[in-house]
Order: C-alpha cells, then structure tokens, then sequence
C-alpha cells in the first residue's frame, strides 16, 4: 500500500489544531502540526502522540454489544438497531416522546456536538443534557443576560493588560471559546513581548500564574465577592467608562446602590486576599486601557459560577472593554445550520420550572428525576461522546440515577464506566475514520476547517450519523431528517456558510467571513432585552432570580474551617486536570500515561508533615461521601489547609481512583446546576 499523507484538525480537544498525517505503506500513523492553519501554525500539543495508539488500540469499541443476564453479548448491528428501535417505541408509546433524554459530552468535535440530536428532536423530546452544566455554558448563560451575546473573547494581540480569571491557559491550552490562537503556546511569549500587563486570579499557583506579573491568591469560591468588591471600587473611584455607560448599559444607578456594601474589607474573609490588593486590582484593571478578562472554567464547577461571571461581564461592561481593540470582542464567527430542525419548545423539557435560564437540562435535574421516581422521568437515555458516570458529582447517586433508566444506550469508541451501565453499547468510528469540521473565530475572521478520515473504520465501528438515521428509519422518524450519513450532515451544516464541501475539501482552511469588527453595538445595540448591557438583569429578574449578582456560598452550605473539622474533615478539596490527559479519556494509551501513570492527590508540605505523608506516598482521600487511593504529591503551589485531586480516572480501562466519588451533588448553582467539584470537604491519610 502507498503512503498517504492528510491534513486534517485534531478533536482531542475543543482547540482543534490543525494536523497532518501521514499513513505509511505499512499502515503506521505519524501525525505533526499543521502549518496552514491559523490556529496553531504547525505546533502542537504532546498529545498527539497518542493518535496512532487510539486508533490501533486493543480495547476499541469494535461490535455491538447487548446486555444479557449473563454479560454483554455481541449482537449484529441489524440486531441492535432493532432492539433499540423496539425499546424506544415501547417507550414512547407508554410514557411519550418527553421521556428520552440525549446525554452529550464537552464539544470538543461537532460529530460530539450533533450525535442524536436530530434523533431526539424527532422522537419529539427537548430533553439535551450532559457535561453543560459543568463547563462553558453556565459562563455562557450569564453574558447571554447582560451583553447579549454568550462570549466575549479576549482580543490579546492589541490589549495593554489580561486578567487570567480561573484560567489556566498554559495547561489546558485553552485561550478563549473558540478565538483563534494565531500559533499554539505563543500568545503569552507574544503578550510578553510586548510588555502587556498579566494578572491571573487563582486559587493554585498554576502554570500561567507562574508566568504573570501577578497572582491573586483567592480562595475557592470567592469571585462573586472579589467581582463585587472590584465593582464598589471603581464606582466609588469614579474609574468607569462614563461615556459607554451612559450610552449603552441600563441598571448603573440599581448597581451602585447595590455594591455600596460590598467594600474590599468585605471581600476580605470570603476571598482571603487583603482589601489592598482587591483595590489595587480594581484600579489595575479600570485605569489600563484596553484590558481584556479571560475567565475560565475555574468559575463553572462551583454553586455560585454564575453570579462570578455576571460580575465578570459587568465588569467588562463597566469599564468600556466590551467589544472594543484589546477588550472582550464579539468575534466574527460562521453561521452554521442548527439542530434539530424538529423543536419542541423548550419550556417543554425536565426541570425547566427550576433552571428556566439555562440551554439545556442540567445534569442533576435529570438525575433527581430519575432518583425520585418523578412520573415525568426520562424513562430511555442516548449517552453520545460522553461519560456521565464518571465527571458527575457524586458518583455513587449518578450510577444509581443511570441504572434507573429503562433503556440506556451508549454510543462510544472505548469502554468506560458508563457503558458498563448501558443495556447497550454501540461502537462509533473515531475522529479520526470520519470526516468532520469545526468553525473557529479569529479577528482574520470566522473561518471552517475539515477532518478527515485517515484509516478505515475500526471493526464495525459506525458513523454516529447514519447509525441515528438508521434508528430514526426503523421508528419511522426519519421522514423529516436533513441527512443519512456524516458527508450529507457536514454538507447539511455548512451550508448557511456559503462554503461547499468541495471547496473546504480542497483548500483545508476556508474563511467564511470578514474579518473582525469592532464596536457593533454602535449601529444595532446589544442583544438584550433593552438593547443595552444590563447591569440590572431584566432577563434574571424575568425567572425570578436576582437581577443583580449576590454572594452565595459556593460549595452551597458554608464550609467554615470548625464545622468540617468537626464533622472529622478538615481540608478543603478541590479538582486539578493534568495537561498529559483530556477528562476520562485515554488513561489506557500509553504514549499518555508512561509520563503520568498514576492520579495524584497535591498538598501542602505543612498538612502532608502533619499526617506524616511523604511525597509518592499512597493515600486516602475520604469526603461524607466515599474514599479514593491517590499518590501523594507535596508542593507549595496550594496553600495549607487545601487540597487538589486529578480529576479523569476511573474507567474499567483504568481501575484507578475517580475524585467524583467524593464531591457532594446536594447542593449546586439555581441557574445552572453546576456542582462544587471545586470545592467539597474531606481528610487526607497515609496508606503506605
Ligand atoms: N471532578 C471533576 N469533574 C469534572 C471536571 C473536572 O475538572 N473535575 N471537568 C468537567 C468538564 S470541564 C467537562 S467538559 C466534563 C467532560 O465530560 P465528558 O465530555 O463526558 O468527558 P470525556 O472524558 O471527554 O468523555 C467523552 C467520551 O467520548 C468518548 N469518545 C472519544 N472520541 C469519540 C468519538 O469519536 N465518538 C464517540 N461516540 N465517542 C468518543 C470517550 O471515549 C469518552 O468516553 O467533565 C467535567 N467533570
Ligand atoms: N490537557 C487538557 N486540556 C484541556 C482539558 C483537559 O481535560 N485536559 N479540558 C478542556 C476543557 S473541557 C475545558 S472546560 C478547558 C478548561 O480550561 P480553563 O478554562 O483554562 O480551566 P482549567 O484548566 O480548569 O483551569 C482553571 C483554573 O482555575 C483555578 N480555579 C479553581 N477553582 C477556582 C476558583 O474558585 N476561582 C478561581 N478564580 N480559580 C479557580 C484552577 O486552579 C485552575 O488553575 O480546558 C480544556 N483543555
Ligand atoms: S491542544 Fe493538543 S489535544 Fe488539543 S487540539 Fe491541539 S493538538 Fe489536539
Ligand atoms: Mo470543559
């Protein structure tokens, strides 16, 4: 066979560089950086190393596979689609259409993204749920409400200053929603360069807060008061853009009476940084024109993310940085198809009575509905790209919601912790065995780029498309679908770009507009209610809930240093995601673990000398939920008194310790459901 060589975009993660791969005659994969496209311009990240692993992998998800009394069986694909088809009808004739849930991961490819949505849209149900209410989109809902739009990204190449805000950039590689990164890893040596001003607010001493001019020490949880706090002062200051507020944001007046309390000395206790530094901070950001914010998703997995972001977006509105050179850009983005093309009204879906905001179905609202044995429950579930056992909170409830499914069926391309629940597992062909696309941002301008298959399907691994288009065909729901396979989705989608298929096939990278404007909101306003940016959140206020933000406690019940001492916990513990791995993926690969084989739980030297724990030593981390065995990692980047556990293991592939089994699911955001994996008590002792 003739080598071959593809350039293609690499799924891994929501960054999605480009790559080139070139498959040898003897089959073997290489992969390299892309240096045509803008995103990363011929670098990448170390983990592509495990592209030709996860593709020949042993333990790839090659048949179908059914749960009988005496295991998984395999089953033809004939055989599954009519077992799916049979228990959906079945289903869907006792308990309606509104009884199916589809379970979707982290969008980190948009074969992730649209799997089964479609599907589910025909069935009739508005029932999306999956990691939403744990990333992104509570950060989402809360700019949707005051500036109209649901991200502002950073414009770094002409800002004079950038406040990483529970970002970590350097680790997750991750710089803004979809911004494009002109060169993977240069943005801070570019910032440096050029002397901008970097800040990063951090509860851990992280890699990017290494490299800032600054790093503000907060405590877990603290930036709904540290927000506030900043906002008293550059109200008290008079530090705010008079001219941008009086022209186009409503609510100063509510806002300032609102903030009066909120001092720094306030901020102090709840924060833990001293009222000075929450001044001078204020000012920092207030008096450098133009300074952007990037906040990340430190503010999401926590039970007050979405009041932190609303001060976040105030603040940007505040001070005039708001889609402004070097603010928080509006950038330009191409217009794709949206799916389902069949809606049911959202008002319609679970939980829509409590978080009447959020986009789609929080987790816990579906996994409080099938504990209670609510009638209204999703009785089947389509789990696609997803692990929904292992990254929710609260592991052991999350199994036992996913077991009380009637019908659950799982689309992946490995085992996991969650197929090992599904009545039935279907195995979907890889990133890298189909073609795909995504849409990036960028100030050149919104632009599409293409992935590629670049081997045969593994086994009888499928397209997700045409396997829900097959199911959508046996119940007799596919009359009204756009497409039958993944060409005619991709083709389907692309289409409002004026972009066709044969033009992205040949040129890899395809703009789709022009390039980035600034200061729309001059001609149409913002996409508020009011046209303005809404210190005063009539969007809030409309669902009952505070217009403005207030402080809660972010792990839901305060957490004071006696009551968990008392109850015999005394640390802090919160999640840490190491830079060699994305989420539950891939612990089985080793080109990734040989350098990372074990999670690890960090701590202090003053609270490891205390329980006489020695660097590598194993440990057990309890919570009042479960206990885990970690390897004990000393360093001064945290703080005594709070620890931080790596967050993706725990798949059968695995067999190695899930921090989720200690977080607590009690409590989490009113507006978004998101849980406080970031925060949740537990002790520390030595095994070894
Ligand atoms: N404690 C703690 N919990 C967390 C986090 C944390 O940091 N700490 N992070 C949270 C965040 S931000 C997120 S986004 C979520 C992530 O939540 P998920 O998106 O659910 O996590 P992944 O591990 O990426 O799960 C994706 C699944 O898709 C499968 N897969 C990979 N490629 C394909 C494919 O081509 N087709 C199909 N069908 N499947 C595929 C993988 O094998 C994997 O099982 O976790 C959240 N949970
Ligand atoms: N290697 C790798 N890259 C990834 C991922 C991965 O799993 N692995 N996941 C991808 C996904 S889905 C996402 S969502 C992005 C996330 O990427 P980022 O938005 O950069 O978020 P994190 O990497 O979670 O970093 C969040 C930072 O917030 C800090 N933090 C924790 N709690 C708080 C708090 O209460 N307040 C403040 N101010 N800071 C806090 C943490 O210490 C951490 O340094 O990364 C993506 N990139
Ligand atoms: S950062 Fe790494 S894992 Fe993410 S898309 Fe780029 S190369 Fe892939
Ligand atoms: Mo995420």
């Amino acid at each position: 066979m003739e080598g071959k060589t593809y350039r293609s975009i690499c799924q891994f993660c929501h960054t999605n560089c480009g790559i080139v791969v070139h498959r040898s005659g003897d089959g073997s994969i290489s992969v390299k950086g892309d240096p045509g496209h803008p995103m990363n311009r011929g670098r990448c990240c170390p983990k592509v190393a495990a592209i030709p692993e996860v593709i020949a992998s042993e333990d790839r998800l090659k048949v179908p596979m059914r749960k009988t009394s005496r295991g998984f069986e395999k089953v033809s694909w004939n055989q599954a689609l009519e077992f799916a088809a049979e228990r959906l009808g079945e289903i869907r004739e006792r308990f309606g259409p509104l009884s199916l849930a589809r379970c979707g991961g982290a969008p980190v490819s948009y074969q992730c993204r649209d799997g089964f949505l479609e599907f589910t849209g025909a069935f009739g149900s508005p029932n999306f749920t999956g990691a939403a209410n744990l990333c992104m989109v509570p950060r989402m809902t809360a700019f949707m409400a005051i500036t109209g739009g649901i991200r502002a990204e950073p414009d770094y190449d002409h800002t004079g200053l950038v406040l990483f805000w529970g970002s970590d950039p350097l680790t997750s590689e991750r710089f803004g929603s979809y911004a494009a990164y002109n060169g993977l890893g240069q943005i801070i040596p570019r910032l440096k360069e050029r002397g901008t001003r970097m800040i990063s607010i951090d509860p851990f001493h992280s890699r990017t807060a290494a490299q800032a001019d600054e790093w503000v020490r907060i405590k877990p949880g603290g930036d709904v008061a540290l927000g506030l706090a900043m906002i008293h002062v550059i109200i008290r200051e008079s530090l705010y853009d008079r001219g941008f507020v009086e022209a186009h944001t409503s609510g100063f007046d509510a806002l300032a009476d609102h903030v009066q309390a909120f001092t720094p000395q306030w901020a102090e206790i709840l924060t833990g940084i001293p009222a000075k530094t929450i001044e001078n901070l204020a000012r920092t950001y207030a008096t450098t024109k133009p300074a952007t914010i990037y906040e990340g998703n430190g503010l999401d997995m926590i039970a007050n993310g979405v009041d932190a972001v609303r001060t976040v977006a105030i603040l940007i509105g505040l001070t005039g940085n708001l889609d402004v050179p070097g603010g928080n850009v509006f950038m330009p983005f191409a217009q794709q198809s949206s799916l389902p093309t069949q809606t049911v009204s959202r008002e319609r879906r679970l939980g829509y009575e409590q978080f009447p905001l959020f986009m789609e179905v929080p987790f816990p609202a579906v996994k409080e509905a099938l504990l209670s044995e609510e009638e209204g429950r999703p009785r089947a579930m389509i789990v696609h790209h997803c692990n929904p056992a292992l990254i929710q909170a609260n592991e052991k409830r999350t199994k036992q919601a996913l077991r009380k499914c009637d019908f659950l069926m799982v689309a992946d391309i490995f085992p996991t912790a969650t197929t090992a629940l599904a009545d039935l597992v279907l195995p979907i062909q890889s990133d890298f065995e189909s073609f795909g696309y995504r849409a990036y941002s960028s100030t050149e301008g919104g632009f599409l780029a293409l992935a590629r298959p670049v081997v045969p399907p593994v086994g009888e691994s499928r397209s997700v498309f045409e396997v829900e288009y097959a199911l959508a065909e046996k119940l007799g729901l596919h009359q009204e679908y756009p497409f039958h396979d993944t060409l005619s989705w991709l083709k389907h989608m692309i289409q409002p770009t004026g972009i066709s298929f044969e033009q992205l096939d040949k040129e890899q990278v395809v703009y789709a507009t022009p390039p980035v404007r600034y200061r729309k909101y001059q001609e149409g306003g913002f996409n508020t209610p009011s046209g303005k940016v809404e210190f005063y959140s009539t969007v809030f206020e409309d669902k009952g809930y505070d217009p403005l933000p207030v402080y809660s406690e972010p792990a839901g019940e305060p957490l004071d240093e006696a009551l968990c001492y008392g109850r015999g916990f005394p640390l802090l513990g919160c999640t840490k995601r190491p830079a060699q791995f994305v989420h539950t993926k891939f612990r089985n690969i080793e080109a990734l673990t040989k350098s990372y084989p074990d999670p690890l739980v960090w701590l202090h030297p003053q609270d490891a000398s205390e329980r006489d724990i020695a660097d590598g030593n194993d440990v057990e981390v309890s919570s009042p939920r479960g206990q885990i065995t970690l390897k004990a990692r000393l360093t001064k980047d945290t703080q005594p008194g709070y620890i931080w556990i790596d967050f993706g293991w725990g798949n059968p592939t695995d067999g190695k310790a899930s921090i989720n089994i200690l977080v607590d699911d009690a409590n989490f955001d009113p507006v978004s459901g998101g849980t406080p994996h970031r925060l949740f008590e537990c002790e520390i002792c030595n095994k070894s």
